[in-house]
Order: C-alpha cells, then structure tokens, then sequence
C-alpha cells in the first residue's frame, strides 16, 4: 500500500460550522489527519511519499469541476479580504443560495452571491489556506491513481484532507472542496482501466461523486449512507437514483437507517461490491469515510474499530487494483485506529 500524504492539509483550518444558528466549532479539523498519521507511524503498511510540490493535473481538474468554479475557488479568499481587511481573521461562509427558479447562468458580481452560486451549505468555511490545501489534496489522489494506474503498487491511500465526495461540478459543502474520489476516478480512467467503480462508504452520501458521473457509463458509483430522509446531505441519495443517458444503471444507492450495526451494514457493503463485479470494473476507488464508527459525533451508524478490519478484507476480496481517498470520521481520537484498521484488513 503505497500513502500518499498531504503535506498542506493543515492550511486548512476552519473556525466555524452554522449548526442550529449558531457558528461552532468545525468538525472537520486538522487533528483529524495528524491522528491518522499518528496511527500510520505506529502501524506503517507503506511506504509513505509526497506529491510532487506545486505541481496538479489542470487538464484533468478540468474534466470533474467547471472553469468557472475552479476559478471562483481560486480567488476566492483574496476577494474575501478584499471586501474588508477585517475579514483576514474570519473564515467566509455562504448565507444566500439560488433555489428553484433562481437563474444559475449569470455570474453576479457580488461575492456573497457567488459564494451561494458555488455552495450548498454554511458548514464548509472557506479560510487562507483552504485553497492551497483542497489542491495538495487533489494532487494526492491523483499521484495514487496515477501509481495503480502505472502498476508501480496495487493499492495506495491518499491522505486527502479536505474531504472531498460532497464536492461537485460546481459546488463545495460538505466540508469538500475538489473531489479527490472522482480526480482518482477519472485519473485511472486515463491511465486505462476502461470501467472503474467508486465504492463510498462514508455516512454521508456521496452526492458530489454521484453528480459528476451520473451520466456516464464508464464509471459505476456506489454508495451506502445514512438514509437522506433524515441524514445529510439530504436531497440525494435515494435508492431509486440510478444514472440516466449513457449513465443509466451505472449509480446504486444503499441507503441504510440510523442505528444500523456492522451486520446490516456488511451486507449492504457486499450488495455494493457485487454491483461492482457485475459492471465489470477494472480498478476501484474507495472513498473512505470512517464517520460510520458508533462514537462518531454527527453520525449514526454503530461499527466498531474491529469492524474495519473486516471491511479492508471484503475490499481486497474484490481482488481489484484499489486507491483510497480519506473522506469524514469525526471521533478524532478513533479516526486513525478506524482507518488504519481498514488499510490493514486489506492488506498489501
Ligand atoms: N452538525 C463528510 O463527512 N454537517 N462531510 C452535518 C452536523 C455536514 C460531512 C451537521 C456533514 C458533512 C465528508
Ligand atoms: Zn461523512
């Protein structure tokens, strides 16, 4: 298992989450990572290296996000001060979005409306470092596709941080900026592999990796979440979403209900990689949430550290050359235990 780690992550360091009107303390922290590497130094299943230092994929950022959002990303903290030098010391957050009937064509002027434009919710802040940090990531998952892609290691782990599935073409939220799962996608597409499977099992669903190959027949996406009747990110993530044009078929939903234990959840976990088998995938990539553990502060799944052991073994069953990138798991103290279980399940 090749690592892949993301010097810059710690760049990005929100304040502040909206939750029930009030600004708390973010969730997604750079503690978080810092665990996990913790935990990779005491348990090392590879070698661990570096992307190559300001160097990203342009071209290939360009065919999962639009110009114009990549753009806005990389403005967007320098406009941010730019309205108020005060604004150096607080994170920006969206409050305005265009719902149903809004026009999404025309660009406004105006930040905060941009901010809206290009967002889902008020619990992703955008800070200094975000930006820098969101690439390295990306960079990250690319460099691990790119060594499956190459044969140099059958499986590698990007340390991507921020998370990156509920990302989109042209949307952040979720605490995702770039989706690091769809970049290695689509990067080992490049590489190759003619028919290539996300597999997400984070909590949350992964609507951002759901939307940007919804209508494409050479990438499977699958998903098991939390139901979105009642969990984030609430408006997709059903079981009847199935791709549509050439994409018909090529999405599955595993919707499973709160308080679900590793028992329901493995089924629903062998549900998917049949699905995986049965589209013929050549590589996989697995977008590792570990916010299914039962101490996890916001979610409400109740795997134990031991299940993800078992999870990395069902991985490898799937016998696929395989990149992980890290997504959520907010019991900070258990993320790199959970994580590095799964890693260790699966093996080289
Ligand atoms: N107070 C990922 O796991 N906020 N994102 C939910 C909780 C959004 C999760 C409200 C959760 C986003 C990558
Ligand atoms: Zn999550």
């Amino acid at each position: 298992m090749l690592i892949v780690h993301n010097t810059l992550h710690r760049q990005h360091a929100g304040r502040h989450e909206m939750f029930r009107g009030r600004l708390v303390p973010c969730h997604e922290s750079p503690d978080r990572l810092d665990h996990l590497l913790a935990e990779l130094a005491r348990r090392p299943v590879g070698e661990m290296v570096e992307p190559a230092a300001g160097h990203l994929d342009e071209a290939l950022l360009a065919q999962v996000h639009s110009p114009r959002y990549l753009q806005f990303l990389a403005g967007a903290w320098d406009e941010w001060v730019a309205l108020d030098p005060a604004n150096a010391e607080l994170d920006a957050l969206p409050s305005v979005w265009p719902v149903r009937g809004f026009r999404a064509d025309v660009l406004p002027t105006n930040f905060a409306a941009r901010m809206g434009l290009f967002s889902f919710d008020a619990g992703t802040p955008l800070t200094a470092g975000s930006w820098a940090a969101a690439r390295q990531g990306a960079a990250c998952a690319i460099a691990a596709a790119q060594a499956v892609g190459s044969g140099r290691s059958r499986s590698a782990f990007a340390l991507t941080r921020p998370p990156g599935h509920h990302a989109g073409p042209d949307f952040f939220g979720g605490y995702c900026f770039l989706n690091n799962a769809a970049l290695a996608a689509q990067q080992l597409r490049q590489s190759g592999f003619e028919r290539v499977a996300v597999l997400d099992v984070d909590y949350h669903h992964g609507n951002g990796t759901q939307t940007i190959f919804y209508g494409r027949g050479d990438v499977l996406t699958v998903s098991i979440h939390g139901d979105p009747m009642t969990e984030y990110p609430f408006y997709l993530g059903h079981a009847d979403e199935r791709g549509e044009g050439e994409g018909a078929g090529c999405n599955l939903n595993l919707p499973l209900p709160r308080g679900t234990g590793f028992a329901d959840w493995r089924a629903a976990l062998a549900r998917g990689l049949d699905e995986v088998r049965r589209f013929g995938a050549q590589a996989l990539v697995v977008a590792l949430g570990v916010d299914t553990f039962e101490g996890d502060p916001i979610s409400a799944f109740k795997l134990r550290s031991t299940d993800y052991l078992d999870i990395g073994r069902d991985l490898a069953a799937a016998g696929l050359p395989t990149v992980f990138t890290f997504e959520g798991g907010y019991a900070v103290a258990e993320v790199g235990i959970n994580a590095v279980n799964v890693l260790e399940g699966f093996g080289a």
